[in-house]
């Protein structure tokens, strides 16, 4: 017997070309959100791209294209539609109703980018700091678009989906205990924060060195090399999604790394807010290592959206030493000769700190521990004026 695969493992994905980007960036953008939507469980079996100046304010694609899509979506038995962009509450109901409405046999979830994420993180997060964050998130998420939850918690329940006075009541209750949840998780981590402040106070007399960048990258690869610890890395967005912090002694001089949770286009602003105080890691640190995937065709894109969020979080003014890792990637840079320009590059971009890497094969690690010593000494000299030890120069 042949096994089929569930409506709920198949998603079609779906896209507004503003003519903004150029052809790779959006073919770029849907590959990032297939993967995404594979990270969730969910494969990517078609896209639909449509070109409008902006998304369509009632269903984000226009009537011609819903049609066209939910026909295959019937045809097909697919399970979840995944929007590249955020729907306002209004859109996801309309196409909720356009998708679902009166249709007891569609069940088609509808996901955007941002709730894709939350799930994505609800199924990472391991800490009760992390998971107390994500639910915050997800509840933000959720209040101002509440008739879809209510649909999905009535069709947990076995419901038939129709609408009335009773459901309208039921929204409103379903409200108003969203809203104490918030305000119970919004305790809950205030509590987390402090004693976390309390343990960070404790630190202010050592270096404190951040890992950063974008997702998938190997921040948590390279800190187990660094540090000797055993993060989880895998080739899967949001592997990480809270923060670690070792000891790691190079020369002498003891500082602290931390590996947190990468960042990506569009991470959803709830997610960013809520996280504060994982990301008091990187906002607190010294120094920061910006972590970047050169085999990723779009590394530098990559590059803009990490340093226009570390802007956001308020750690846009930390120094910064650029890690080019998984060179072992790219044909050609072997060959030392090629990064001089590349690294000339990075300087007139603003990075007058570079270094090239691979933490799978390991090439230049010791060029990026000398790196980071000077830079941690530097720091350290200046926490601790009159320490120094000849040992330093010899690592
Ligand atoms: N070829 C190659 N692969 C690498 C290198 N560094 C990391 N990887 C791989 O890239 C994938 C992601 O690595 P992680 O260390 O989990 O990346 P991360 O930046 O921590 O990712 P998130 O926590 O998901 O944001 C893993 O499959 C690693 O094995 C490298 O230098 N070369
Ligand atoms: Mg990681």
């Amino acid at each position: 017997m042949i096994n089929h695969p569930s409506p709920q493992s198949r998603a079609v994905l779906v896209a507004v070309n503003t003519g903004q980007d150029p052809e790779e960036l959006v073919t770029e953008h849907l590959d990032e959100l297939a993967f995404l939507a594979e990270t969730a469980g969910i494969t990517a079996v078609r896209r639909y791209i449509q070109n409008l100046p902006h998304p369509d304010v009632r269903s984000y694609v226009g009537k011609g294209k819903l049609a066209e899509i939910k026909e295959y979506v019937r045809k097909e038995k697919i399970g979840n539609l995944v929007f590249d962009d955020d729907l306002s509450p209004s859109q996801l109901r309309n196409l909720e109703k356009e998708f679902n409405g009166g249709d007891e046999e569609g069940k088609v979830r509808v996901f955007d980018r941002s709730l894709l994420i939350l799930d994505i993180f609800v199924m990472r997060a391991q800490t009760a700091q992390a998971r107390t964050q994500v639910e915050l998130a997800m509840n933000q998420y959720l209040l101002p678009r509440l008739t879809r939850m209510w649909t999905h918690l009535e069709r947990q329940r076995g419901g038939t989906g129709t609408r009335g006075g009773a459901g309208e009541r039921e929204i409103e209750t379903d409200r108003r205990n969203i809203r104490y949840r918030i305000s119970i998780l919004k305790d809950e981590l205030e509590k987390i924060e402090k004693q976390k402040a309390t343990q960070r106070k404790s630190r202010t007399n050592i270096v404190r060195v951040a890992l950063v960048g974008y997702t998938n990258v190997g921040k948590s690869t390279l800190m187990n090399l660094l540090s000797k610890s055993d993060v989880k890395a895998e080739n899967r967005l949001f592997a990480t999604v809270d923060a670690t912090v070792r000891k790691v002694v190079i020369g002498d001089i003891p500082f602290l790394l931390s590996d947190t949770v990468g960042f990506i286009r569009k991470l959803p602003h709830h997610l960013i807010e809520s996280f504060k105080s994982t990301l008091d890691e990187v906002r607190e640190a010294d120094i920061l290592l910006h972590v970047v995937d050169m085999a990723h065709p779009f590394h530098d894109n990559q590059i803009e959206v990490v340093s226009k969020t570390l802007g956001e979080i308020g750690a846009g003014n930390i120094p910064t030493i650029l890690v080019l890792n998984k060179m072992d990637l790219v044909p050609g840079l072997e060959d030392p000769s090629t990064w001089e320009t590349i690294k000339g590059r990075y300087r007139e971009l603003g990075y007058a700190n570079s270094v090239f890497v691979s933490a799978t094969t390991r090439k230049n690690l010791d060029e990026l521990r000398r790196v980071i010593f000077e830079s941690v000494k530097e720091k350290h000299l200046k926490i601790y004026p009159n320490y120094i030890q000849p040992s330093w120069e010899i690592l």
